[in-house]
């Protein structure tokens, strides 16, 4: 064990670091959630939006809170935790900076969250022109991205700091896991930050008249795949580090592990094409490359997978299991910190299916801008990655306030995550089987005019509302947890898990931590994947958008 990942308890002032974070994301989990439930209710066809609030409206303060600032907020406040626990308590200097980051992201958040509130910015989370906003929309979204730099800034000079402090030494596995996942936020948030700053924001106020929509949604998918990595990074850092200590097993290898992440960094970003593959202005050559480049990006995750059977099965064995199957009875069941995560990882077997189908270029001509590809993202980011966040919820919170999962709380907690698997299976199955179907993701309920075709989908549109609902109940009793863990628990010592690789001898290469390697591969995969089909849209552009608001 070296020396800095000793720190027993996460600093009081780092704490509130990390809880000030928390609070912002769990706010955004009940208005996401609330407006959520609003949407499965209207696409039934048995509920009307009062008040004259658009469909639309409600549907971008969805994806935009649950998307965007719930998993931002509580992925930098998980990371910074981790940080601080592993490579040791931040300076005074490194903690200021990770504030000032926090209050810029908030300050960002309540602009835009201000105008869709106004319907002043109904444009959807992706914010595709030619749907165009306030200029204070994207202003907002430019803070929060600016804050998630300083922030990402605390965790690299931390990084840093400990490297310098122990040289030719790995850094500890927690805090090289959160150090990549920033570095491939930094590199995607540059495309996002490229069309907000140079074509949105002056486009919105008018200093340029049209838009090319070909480059801004090119440069918002360089962003927008590497965004659903940098959601899921942080829950594989509790299933390779936290939850084997949980259940009372080892990590399985400490340099698969790393191995993994670092083949996120290099694979995540020069693959946006595959969100695109039925807009035009792209050469199907390109396209193919990066279908190509997609798959490569599928094996970590099956790193992963397998890692995690081969930590559950040796925990068993260890544990008198024998058989095939022997080793899943020996799992604690009982305990919410792994049973809400486990639930999580199961949805992502399927979910990652799912995700090699719309990946298949041709398969993703049958399911593209169907709601079958918003029952992947249910289960993947709503499913996979939300299950875990609350399971990290249920140790970290009371860690960091000083208070305990109680008994009571943490049957509450299993029930939370039993309620969240039933919701989600009729809600994300009927829309993958609506999506099958034809039926249309990004659009209110409509019976567009008697047409036999859609009132098939009705059914499965009565089955989402019934998943969403028991959802939002589950929503409902995970915000009562939080506000307990945070508040209201005994006072005690919660554990932060941090699990031991199996073969303690075994030294992580250093070559891990060559950054110029991997930033520069990272580079070059980007420039080959991206040079050539942007100088294309760019020089073959058709006319420029002018700005819509169709809501
Ligand atoms: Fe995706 C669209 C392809 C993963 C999120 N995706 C989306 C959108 C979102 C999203 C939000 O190629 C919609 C964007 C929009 O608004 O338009 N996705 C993939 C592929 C993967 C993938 C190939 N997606 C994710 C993850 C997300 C996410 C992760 C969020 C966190 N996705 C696509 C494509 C589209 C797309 C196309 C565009 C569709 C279109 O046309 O618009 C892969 O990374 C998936 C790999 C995963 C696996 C599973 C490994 C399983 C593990 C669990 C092990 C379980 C254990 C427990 C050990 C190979 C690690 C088991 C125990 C037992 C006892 C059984």
């Amino acid at each position: 064990m070296l020396k800095t990942s000793l720190n027993l308890k996460v600093d009081r002032r780092d704490a509130k670091l990390v809880m000030a974070h928390f609070y912002v994301a769990f706010i955004a989990l009940l208005v996401g959630g609330l407006a959520g439930l609003l949407q499965v209710l209207v696409r039934s066809g048995k509920f009307e939006l009062p008040a004259g609030i658009g469909y639309y409206q409600i549907l971008t303060v969805h994806g935009v809170v649950l998307g965007l600032v719930l998993t931002t907020f509580f992925i930098m406040g998980f990371q910074l935790a981790a940080v601080s626990k592993t490579a040791g308590t931040f300076t005074n200097k490194q903690r200021l900076i990770g504030w000032i980051g926090f209050w810029i992201m908030t300050i960002g958040t309540v602009a835009a969250a201000v105008m869709i509130l106004l319907n002043e910015a109904s444009v959807l989370y992706t914010f595709y022109a030619p749907l165009q906003a306030h200029f204070v929309f994207y202003l907002g979204l430019t803070l929060v991205i600016v804050g998630s730099w300083a922030v990402g800034t605390t965790i690299i000079l931390k990084y840093a700091e400990w490297r310098r402090a122990n040289p030719g030494q790995p850094s500890p596995l927690l805090t090289f896991m959160a150090l990549v996942n920033t570095m491939m936020w930094t590199v995607a948030t540059i495309g996002v930050a490229a069309t907000v700053l140079i074509q949105l924001l002056p486009w919105s106020l008018g200093l340029i008249e049209t838009v090319n929509v070909g480059v801004s949604r090119t440069l918002f998918w360089y962003f927008g795949h590497p965004l659903v990595y940098f959601w899921l990074l942080p829950a594989y850092m509790a299933w390779y580090v936290m939850i084997p200590k949980i259940i009372g097993g080892k990590i399985f290898s400490d340099s698969l592990a790393r191995m993994s992440f670092i083949l996120f960094l290099l694979f995540s970003i020069p693959v946006g094409f595959h969100h695109q593959l039925l807009e035009p202005g792209i050469d199907p050559a390109w396209k193919f490359l990066q279908v190509v480049l997609t798959f490569l990006v599928i094996i970590p995750s099956l790193m992963t997978a397998f890692s995690l059977f081969a930590t559950f099965e040796s925990y068993g064995r260890s544990q008198g299991a024998t058989g095939l199957f022997g080793w899943f009875k020996k799992l604690p069941w009982k305990d919410a910190r792994f049973t809400v995560p486990f639930i999580g990882m199961l949805a992502f077997i399927p979910a990652g299916a799912g995700g090699i189908v719309n990946a298949s270029h041709q398969m993703n001509q049958v399911v593209h801008n169907t709601i079958w590809v918003t029952g992947h993202f249910h289960l993947t980011v709503a499913t996979a990655v939300v299950l875990t966040f609350f399971g990290v919820s249920f140790w970290l919170v009371p860690h960091l306030t000083g208070r305990k999962l109680t008994k009571k709380i943490n049957k509450l907690a299993l029930i939370q995550g039993y309620l969240w698997a039933i919701g989600m299976t009729f809600m994300s199955g009927a829309m993958h089987a609506a999506g099958l179907l034809g039926a249309p993701r990004r659009s209110a309920y409509s019976e567009y005019g008697g047409a036999a075709q859609a009132t098939e989908w009705i059914p499965y549109q009565i089955a989402q509302a019934v998943g969403g609902s028991i959802l939002f109940i589950a929503i409902i009793l995970m915000l009562y947890i939080f506000v307990n863990l945070a508040f209201f628990a005994p006072k005690g010592e919660e554990e932060f898990p941090v699990g031991e690789a199996a073969n303690p001898a075994e030294k992580a290469p250093m070559v891990f931590e060559n950054w110029k390697l991997w930033l520069g591969i990272t580079v070059l995969l980007i420039l080959f994947a991206y040079t050539i089909p942007l100088i294309d849209l760019i020089q073959n552009a058709p006319p420029g958008a002018k700005g819509y608001k169709l809501w």
